[in-house]
């Protein structure tokens, strides 16, 4: 349906080169664009099998120029990451994407630290490796277009979002904060239930209910992600917090509906509620 792109392909950074880095750069790739990486780990074979060169070195990295770097190291290993790049070796006009699951906090630090000269766009996109193997369609992604300059700039940043856009996602503009706070009822929950149930070592019966099934399906999905990234969507988030009170106050409501309704029923009743 989309006619072949006569543009010549973006140069793309990846800073942090990871499950998601990876999985990002073979999609970035296969439209393409070229893509560079760095990572503190050794990742040349994968990067070698992906067509993506591959550096571990900063200052190599940055000397390559890239139109547009993607931070995706880990949420809490971003800001060390993003302060020991010397920007100064960039193009000066460099626009700066993140991928985090978290957004306020490296809208700040972006801020912060970058050169004002650079364009600043936040992305989210809710889905990974997992989620999105075989087709990105219908997935949303979140964006904020916090500081992009006009004319070929915002082209520039335009020809990222296509990224996903072409693959059929559903694009989501929306302010940082306002994701933090989707994502804390959401997303954030989303992981703390899948660990609650995860930590209770639940284990198949002969009799599995279809919710049973799916309680249990839950449960392995606990530990697909790292605990590095559940921590981060909770320290970088100032709204997971409540979030967590939020279920606490769930579970001692149920407990006190379940033992006072016990106690307000006649002998009989109660014997017939124990029973069930
Ligand atoms: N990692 C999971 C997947 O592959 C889910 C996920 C989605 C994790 C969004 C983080 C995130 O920000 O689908």
């Amino acid at each position: 349906q989309h006619m072949p792109k006569v543009m010549e392909g973006l140069k793309i950074g990846i800073v942090g080169f990871g499950t998601f880095g990876q999985f990002l750069a073979e999609r970035i790739c296969g439209q393409g664009h070229e893509v560079v990486a760095l990572s503190r780990s050794d990742y040349r074979d994968v990067a070698r099998r992906l067509g993506v060169s591959f550096h571990r070195d900063v200052n190599a990295f940055c000397d390559e120029h890239p139109d547009i770097v993607i931070m995706s190291a880990s949420i809490i290993s971003t800001e060390t990451v993003l302060r020991s790049l010397p920007v100064e070796r960039l193009k000066p006009d460099t626009l700066f994407v993140d991928v985090l699951s978290v957004k306020g906090f490296p809208k700040q630090l972006f801020l912060t630290i970058l050169p004002p000269q650079f364009d600043v766009l936040c992305t989210h996109p809710m889905f990974g490796p997992n989620s999105g193997r075989a087709s990105w369609a219908g997935l949303p992604v979140v964006y904020e277009r916090v500081r992009i300059g006009e004319g070929a700039r915002m082209d520039r940043c335009n020809r990222f979002l296509d990224i996903f856009s072409s693959q059929g996602c559903k694009m989501v503009e929306m302010s940082c904060g306002e994701h933090d706070v989707h994502a804390a009822g959401s997303q954030f929950i989303t992981h703390t239930v899948c660990r609650i149930l995860g930590k209770m070592k639940l284990e198949s019966t002969p009799m599995n209910t279809k919710g049973y099934e799916d309680i249990l399906r839950l449960a392995e999905t606990g530990e697909a992600d790292s605990f590095d990234l559940y921590y981060g969507l909770f320290v970088h988030n100032p709204n997971a917090v409540q979030e967590l009170q939020r279920l606490e106050t769930a579970v001692a409501c149920l407990k006190k509906e379940l033992f006072g309704h016990i106690q307000h029923t006649s002998g009989e009743q109660a014997f017939s509620v124990a029973k069930r």
